[in-house]
């Protein structure tokens, strides 16, 4: 298997149903990655080590998902001078708010680039990251833009679609005979 260059990290294995959106839209765009189980809270040595060692491993980017009171992202661009990625996921009773809050509220000289809460965050971490590596690879480049295509192509065909129905209701409806 190639070099993982984008590691993604989550607080718990009971995430891996959000974060795999992350991980299907790396695996969309060729890109090799690693999926590990660490907690800021649960496991705060072996989530330091894992950040602190990861451009050894030949990571690029990193992407933390947590839920509650989300200290993962943060504490994992404490220790790396990587990008890292944060994904709030609502697992808690309050629905991810509060690990919202705890992702994107870093203090000044630690960024955490936090994406929304939930599958469509995770996957948009997904897709940050593939932008972040194109900007020094030129293939990647051209499959994102190849993805951009397909979502405007993907409106096109469902406002077509939406036309079509509404023009057959209005050719079926009493007024119009
Ligand atoms: C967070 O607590 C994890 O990221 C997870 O979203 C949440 C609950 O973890 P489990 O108790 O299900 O392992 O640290």
């Amino acid at each position: 298997m190639a070099q993982a260059v984008v590691c993604i990290v989550m607080g718990s294995a009971n995430d891996w149903p959000i974060m795999q959106g992350a991980a299907e839209m790396l695996a969309r765009f060729h890109i090799p990655y690693e999926v590990k189980v660490s907690s800021a809270h649960r496991a705060p040595q072996r989530t330091a080590a894992l950040a602190h060692d990861a451009d050894q491993r030949g990571v690029q980017v990193l992407i933390a998902g947590a839920g509650g009171a989300a200290a993962l992202a943060g504490v994992i661009a404490a220790e790396t001078t990587l990008p890292v990625i944060g994904v709030p996921i609502d697992s808690s009773s309050l629905q991810g708010l509060d690990a919202l809050l705890a992702t994107v509220q870093m203090p000044q000289g630690v960024p955490v680039a936090t994406v929304a809460i939930g599958k469509a965050g995770a996957a948009n971490a997904g897709i940050l990251a593939a932008q972040i590596l194109a900007l020094q690879d030129s293939e990647l480049a051209v499959r994102l833009r190849q993805y951009k295509a397909e979502l405007a192509a993907g409106v096109e065909r469902a406002d077509a679609a939406l036309q079509a129905q509404l023009q057959g209701q209005r050719d079926g409806s009493p007024a119009s005979r």
